[in-house]
């Protein structure tokens, strides 16, 4: 199928030159290079302009609470293990409000992606300081400089467990689809954080200071499956005048589903695994 196969046919209601636009066409063009279809792809949001996502796309799709994408997106995986999931969060509701189950997901590792779109504001509800803002910044959105210290979602990643771990740019599509299918393919929980521009509430990061900036780690030759912990930390942290996209951490662990047995496959749902368990004619 075309990416164009994977629009809804809604008129998305952001506002125009939001990143949430290159992020739709990266995820529309991952599913497509990845031969998915939209009855096998599940979308999970929690709250935000980024949340409204699940909308714009044809798949399945469900908008749930504030913070509450994760869970969710983990009791669906586990009950249709042939759906591909994706957990969609903005950097408040994934970093403030839904912090304790991202840690919870990373310990437990369940074959789902999670995209965290970081424009570093809440930007639903008119561009307040998000847990992902620096100590003293002072987008437009804000009275006076934020007074709270950042989290920094990669290494946060990489603490709760995380098995995959990238960072792309909502506005490199070619780039980001790429990372998209990569944590697709990732047996196990993957995180893409996205940075993403929000022209309404953050003047600080445009577009345009992006695209100067990022850096993809490959031209590097940094290896996620090799690197070790030292090394990982310092391009997580690298947030200035070069920031590195790309995936950052790679490891193959046992995922929930092996541990407790319930893995037989990602493509089979329960009732095509009861099926094969006790024959078609019995059912
Ligand atoms: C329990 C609860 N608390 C607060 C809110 C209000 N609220 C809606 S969206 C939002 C923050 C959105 O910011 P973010 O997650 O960064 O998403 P963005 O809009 O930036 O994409 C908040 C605090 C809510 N809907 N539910
Ligand atoms: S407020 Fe920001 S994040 Fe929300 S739609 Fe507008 S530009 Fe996008
Ligand atoms: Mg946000």
């Amino acid at each position: 199928m075309k990416p164009a196969a994977f629009r809804a046919g809604l008129d998305p209601d952001w506002c125009p030159g939001c990143g949430n636009y290159g992020i739709v066409a990266a995820l529309t063009r991952a599913f497509a290079e990845l031969g998915l279809t939209p009855d096998r792809v599940a979308l999970v949001s929690g709250i935000g302009c980024s949340a409204k996502t699940v909308h714009y796309l044809n798949a399945y799709g469900l908008h749930t609470l504030h913070g509450r994408g994760l869970p969710v997106a983990q009791g669906l995986k586990l009950s249709r293990p042939e759906l591909t999931v994706i957990a969609i969060a903005g950097d408040g509701d994934g970093m403030g409000i839904g912090a304790g189950h991202f840690v919870g997901a990373g310990r437990r590792n369940v074959d789902l992606t999670y995209l965290l779109f970081n424009n570093e504001v809440y930007g639903m509800t008119k561009g307040q300081a998000a847990p992902t803002l620096e100590l003293g910044a002072k987008p437009k959105g804000l009275a006076r400089p934020n007074v709270q210290a950042r989290v920094n979602p990669l290494t946060l990643a990489y603490a709760a467990g995380f098995t995959f771990i990238a960072r792309g740019f909502a506005f490199d599509t070619k780039g980001l689809a790429g990372l998209i299918a990569e944590a697709i393919r990732h047996p196990g929980l993957a995180l893409v954080e996205i940075l993403q521009p929000c022209p309404t509430y953050n003047d600080l990061h445009p577009r345009e200071w992006f695209a100067e900036r990022i850096r993809p780690l490959a031209e590097e030759g940094y290896d996620p499956e090799r690197a070790g912990p030292g090394a990982f930390l310092e391009k997580a942290e690298a947030f200035g005048d070069r920031i590195p996209v790309g995936v950052f951490w790679r490891r193959r662990l046992p995922t929930f589903e092996e541990r407790i047995g319930l893995a037989s496959g990602r493509d089979k749902s329960p009732a095509e695994r009861a099926r094969a368990l006790l024959g078609a004619a019995r059912l």
